[in-house]
């Protein structure tokens, strides 16, 4: 009747998980990690290997610290392991499919039995209640389908808290434009880079986004700022949610924000989250910045064991305004991969992104390249869109704002940079996952 009612109250999908007590939650956690390494060890070749070489056995797992015992699993393990060889169930049992291609080599690659699709449902009905989801909504779901997971993972998750689904998967923008009037489309999900490439047709077909029912939205699956959140919201006059999850450990669905958007909270009661420091691995205390590390506590078809996400962010435990008594996560500062060291100094696209919006007259879009000059140092150049308004100004104002930007991103970055100011619409805009980083400098 208690869970009842605050389900009721704040649309929390699972209060008996989501706002579990925390001991009897360990107690839980314990109980599904002991299995997980039991199970690893008896079925997969690639764990037994790996804890023997450390030394570690199924039967030294006495409380959940003791996971530290236990050996990392990496982006490259799963790639030299593809396509198959990370299975932990019988090939039978295997209903479902999904890869991440990703830049270099071989696609990672998720499988899932009936009973991890299941938990995929839950996650992602939380995720999307968490967005204020509810049997009443009319969700516009262009997350691409087939092998990435967003398109897949939101569907699950709307459909199982019984909203009607649209799916409408990436691209063709007027179409999507024209459903989202004519069905009256009142959640979106999709990428944040592609909810304002869309916004900005809209405006150019005359259509007031602000004026139709749309009014929440769950972006995520790549990097976004508190400035982008800002500029979506306004755009459409809607509330924006940030979302994430990885191929990996299940796709979407692996943690949320909720109306408090303090953080976002991690279903930790089917993945088991610790930060590390990305140079040493050892442990870091909650509160510290470091690489996200998780444990898939129920998966059966490719559970992963400590898998380095190489995604950037603290963990927090304080407790949430929402009654959720989830850890949560910081949303990301970045990830250990795609961080720039620009003569010797760390730069995350993140951090120019964040200034670049701040700075009045600019378009959210913008692309960093990357290149090593005559002198063998590195110099970037940031194209950066300019509202049009500038362009048929006199060329002084360009000039003013160029030197603006380099001067803001100096400070910044510590480091010069060369802006380059261009018409809007000019940088490629993409349907799934921006592209923001030219690195000419490996070719
Ligand atoms: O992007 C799953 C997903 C789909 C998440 C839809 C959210 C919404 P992958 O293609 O395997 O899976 O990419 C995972 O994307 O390790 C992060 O680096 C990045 N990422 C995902 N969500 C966010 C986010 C999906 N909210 C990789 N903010 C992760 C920043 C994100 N980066």
């Amino acid at each position: 009747m208690f869970f009842y009612l605050i389900n009721l109250i704040i649309m929390i999908f699972s209060p008996e998980h989501e706002c579990m007590d925390g001991q009897a939650r360990e107690k839980l956690q314990l109980a599904h990690l002991k299995n997980l390494v039991e199970m690893l060890y008896a079925r997969v070749p690639f764990y037994r290997e790996k804890m023997n070489s450390l030394g570690v056995a199924p039967e030294d797992i006495h409380a959940l610290g003791d996971i530290r015992k236990l050996p990392f699993t990496t982006k490259d393990d799963l790639r030299e392991n593809y396509p198959r060889g990370l299975l932990a169930c019988p090939k039978d049992r295997i209903v479902e499919v999904h890869m991440s291609s990703g830049t270099t080599g071989k696609p990672v690659v998720d499988e899932y039995t009936q009973n991890d699709i299941n938990i995929w449902r839950e996650s992602m009905a939380r995720t999307l209640a968490g967005g204020g989801c509810t049997r009443d909504d009319v969700v516009q779901n262009c997350y691409g389908y087939g092998l990435f997971t967003g398109g897949p993972g939101a569907h699950y998750g709307a459909m199982t808290i019984g909203a009607e689904v649209l799916p409408m998967s990436s691209g063709n923008t007027a179409r999507q434009l024209m459903v989202m009037q004519d069905f009256g489309s009142t959640m979106l999900t999709c990428t944040p880079s592609y909810a304002l490439y869309m916004s900005e047709e809209a405006e150019d077909a005359g259509i007031d986004l602000k004026k139709l029912p749309i009014n929440k939205g769950c972006f995520g699956a790549e990097p976004w700022s508190e400035n982008m959140r800002k500029e979506i919201e306004a755009r459409y006059g809607m509330k924006a949610y940030d979302i994430y999850g990885l191929t990996e450990i299940i796709g979407p669905g692996v943690a949320f924000e909720c109306e408090a958007q303090n953080g976002l909270h991690i279903n930790e009661d089917f993945f088991y989250p610790e930060i590390i420091d990305p140079a040493t691995g050892d442990p870091l205390p909650d509160g510290e910045k470091g690489e996200l590390v998780f444990t898939t506590l129920t998966k059966e078809g490719t559970p992963m064991l400590r898998y380095r996400t190489r995604d950037i962010t603290f963990l927090i435990r304080e407790p949430c305004s929402c009654g959720r008594t989830t850890v949560r996560m910081h949303r990301l500062f970045g990830r250990t991969d795609d961080m720039l060291i620009i003569r010797g100094v760390n730069v995350f696209p993140s951090q120019i992104e964040q200034a670049l919006i701040e700075i009045e007259g600019t378009e959210p879009q913008y692309l960093i390249v990357v290149n090593r000059g005559e002198s063998h140092l590195d110099e970037v150049e940031l194209q950066v869109e300019v509202k049009k308004e500038f362009f048929t100004d006199e060329t002084r104002g360009l000039e003013v704002l160029r030197n603006k930007i380099e001067g803001v991103m100096k400070s910044k970055l510590q480091i010069g940079l060369k802006v380059k100011l261009v018409e809007p619409k000019t940088i490629e805009r993409s349907i799934g996952k921006a592209k923001r980083v030219i690195d000419n400098r490996r070719i």
